[in-house]
């Protein structure tokens, strides 16, 4: 899907389908929590993944959309996980810019956080810096700041892509860094990316914010990873993301 009016077409028909991957705690091999990635099926049945639908979420009417879905079946599945007897801890949502824009992202989670029982403490949101950067919205740092009063947890993702300045980690906290998988990859031959991977740990350990690596593929890089400090971290080498039966069944297994 390219185009916002397949992507509006499977909204509408309700043909998002989340999938999760878990965040795995290094020193233990526990699942830490999960992030939810959407997937959409095609009329034809074929299932396409977040990169896939990517230019769709320029638009804001269709970005804003589809986080209300995702939400809506990640407060769902977490329900249904729970009253199955497996705890997933938390979850975390992938949001967009058009989500802070139109104001009303602590109203859209209260409520569906409600809806089944669940206090906000159960999400995480995923931001890129330049979402949360946003130089034209003054009211993000705000609401980031209230929700993060109210329980949920803030991931930075994709950190050392964009070009915000680490200076704004002072005056816009948040819980957990994630570090792009193009430094998880590279950091093995490459000292410059292993230097940085490890000046960014050393970073988020003193400022007291966890960190998550991701795109972790080999036991070696989790070894690599695990010795310069990081304690979380998330790719193929644990688990792909999976529906949520399976994603049921897996944490069954790991508990
Ligand atoms: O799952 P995949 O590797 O295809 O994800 C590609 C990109 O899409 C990632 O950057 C991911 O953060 C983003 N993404 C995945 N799910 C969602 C979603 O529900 N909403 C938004 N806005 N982005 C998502
Ligand atoms: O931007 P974001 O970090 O949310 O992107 C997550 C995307 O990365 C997901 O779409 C997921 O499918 C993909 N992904 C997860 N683990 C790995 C991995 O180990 N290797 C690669 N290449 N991609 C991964
Ligand atoms: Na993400
Ligand atoms: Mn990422």
């Amino acid at each position: 899907i390219t185009m916002v009016r397949d992507l509006d077409a499977a909204l509408t028909e309700r043909r998002i389908v989340p999938h999760y991957q878990p965040i795995v705690d290094l020193a233990t091999a526990q699942i830490s929590s999960l992030e939810a990635l959407a997937r959409v099926r095609t009329p034809k049945g074929r299932l396409l993944s977040a990169a896939d639908i990517a230019p769709a979420l320029a638009d804001p009417k269709v970005a804003y959309q589809l986080t209300s879905a995702m939400i809506a079946m990640v407060t769902s599945d977490i329900a249904a996980w729970d009253a199955a007897g497996v705890d997933c801890s938390r979850v975390a949502v992938n949001v967009s810019m058009a989500d802070f824009r139109k104001g009303d992202l602590e109203a859209r989670l209260s409520a569906a956080t409600a809806r089944h029982g669940l206090p906000l403490s159960r999400l995480t949101l995923e931001v890129t810096e330049t979402v949360l950067l946003d130089g034209a919205d003054a009211n993000v740092p705000r609401m980031v700041r209230r929700l993060r009063e109210r329980g949920v947890r803030v991931a930075l993702d994709d950190f050392g892509t964009g070009f915000a300045s680490l200076s704004h980690l002072r005056t816009l906290p948040v819980d957990v860094i994630k570090i792009d998988r193009s430094f998880t990859r590279a950091m093995e031959t490459d000292r410059p990316s292993r230097a940085i991977v490890q000046a960014l740990i050393d970073l988020a350990l003193k400022l007291n914010v966890k960190i998550v690596a991701e795109g972790v593929e080999t036991p070696e890089q989790a070894d690599m990873l695990q010795t310069l400090g990081c304690h979380f971290a998330q790719g193929y080498l644990f688990a792909r993301p999976a529906c949520a039966d399976d994603t049921r069944r897996m944490m069954a297994l790991f508990s």
